[in-house]
């Protein structure tokens, strides 16, 4: 019997392609025969991939045609189907707002009741709405939904934001935030034990992965007179790493940070004597 592969489902074109693609090779997969087509396999790692639309991404997953899949939260949550998340990604974040004609003055949620809104995420809408005791006119439209309120079709919208210059260009302004979003790993609640030990490879490099993103590895020159504050400046894996320099009385010091903190502690770091501060990206990130 050939060995067991794991299906993942990527989207074809959108935004999500290029990100869900570059995970996959940032993890070392090299998918086979570029990635123009509906299916395609990995070369050095026992994965196929198929190509789909993002909206069907859920079902496949559900049906377990795909065993996992990469989609936006909010495509799972309105699609509403039986797969769970494994991991969240870091990419494609949005959020799905409500927004109004910048002309009107929002009276709260409250003063949504029986407006007409358009929105092409009617499910995650509907349900928000039911839960806070609304009656709208809700129309589910697919496309363009910021031009619904200036041709009169709808008093408010609820829609995907992430600059807001869409929102801004249309003369609509966001004053609810209905969902927080970001790409997902969903999987197929049952998977066999072949599979299973799959996902835990491709799950332990995707961490390995997203870890490195978050977190810069750091050469500095300390004087040792300074050394033992530097250091606890560094929160470092174990400790940091120090090397003495050929110049009597100064260390080289190595250490990791992560990309939140990064500033702060530069700026620490610089006022307590370190220099020829060195920050390097890191490729993986394995703990
Ligand atoms: O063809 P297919 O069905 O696969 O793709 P699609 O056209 O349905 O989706 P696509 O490629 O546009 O988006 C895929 C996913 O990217 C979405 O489901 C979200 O999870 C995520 N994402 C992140 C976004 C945005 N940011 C986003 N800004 N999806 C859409 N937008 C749109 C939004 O609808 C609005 O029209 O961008 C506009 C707003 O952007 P700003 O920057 O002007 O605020
Ligand atoms: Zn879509």
């Amino acid at each position: 019997m050939a060995p067991a592969k794991l299906k993942i489902a990527i989207q074809k074109s959108g935004r999500l392609n290029e990100d869900s693609v570059r995970l996959l090779k940032d993890c070392g997969i090299d998918l086979k025969n570029g990635v123009n087509k509906l299916k395609t396999e990995a070369d050095n790692f026992p994965l196929e991939v198929y190509f789909l639309r993002d909206d069907d991404i859920p079902q496949y997953v559900e049906d377990a045609v795909a065993d996992i899949g990469i989609v936006g939260e909010n495509v799972l949550y309105e699609k509403n189907k039986q797969a769970e998340i494994v991991e969240k990604l870091g990419f494609g974040k949005c959020r799905l707002s409500v927004a109004v004609s910048k002309s009107v003055a929002y009276g709260g949620l409250q003063s949504l009741r029986g407006k007409r809104i358009a929105t092409s995420y009617p499910g995650i809408v509907g349900r928000f709405l039911e839960e806070n005791g609304i009656k709208v006119d809700l129309h589910e439209i697919s496309g363009s939904v910021e031009i619904a309120p200036g041709i009169g079709l709808a008093d408010a919208i609820v829609d995907l934001v992430s600059s807001g210059s869409t929102l801004f260009m249309n003369g609509l302004i966001e004053v609810e935030t209905i969902l927080k979003s970001e790409a997902a790993l969903i999987r197929n609640s049952v998977l066999d034990a072949d599979r299973q030990a799959i996902l835990d490879k491709l799950l332990f490099r995707i961490r390995a992965v997203k870890k490195a993103k978050n977190n810069k590895y750091i050469l500095l020159n300390a004087p040792n007179a300074n050394l033992e504050k530097i250091i606890s400046l560094l929160p470092g894996m174990k400790s940091p790493t120090v090397l003495p320099l050929a110049e009597p009385g100064w260390s080289s010091v190595h250490s990791v940070l992560s990309e939140n903190e990064f500033w702060d502690i530069i700026e620490k770091l610089k006022a307590e004597g370190a220099q020829g501060i060195l920050v390097v990206p890191i490729e993986k990130m394995v703990i």
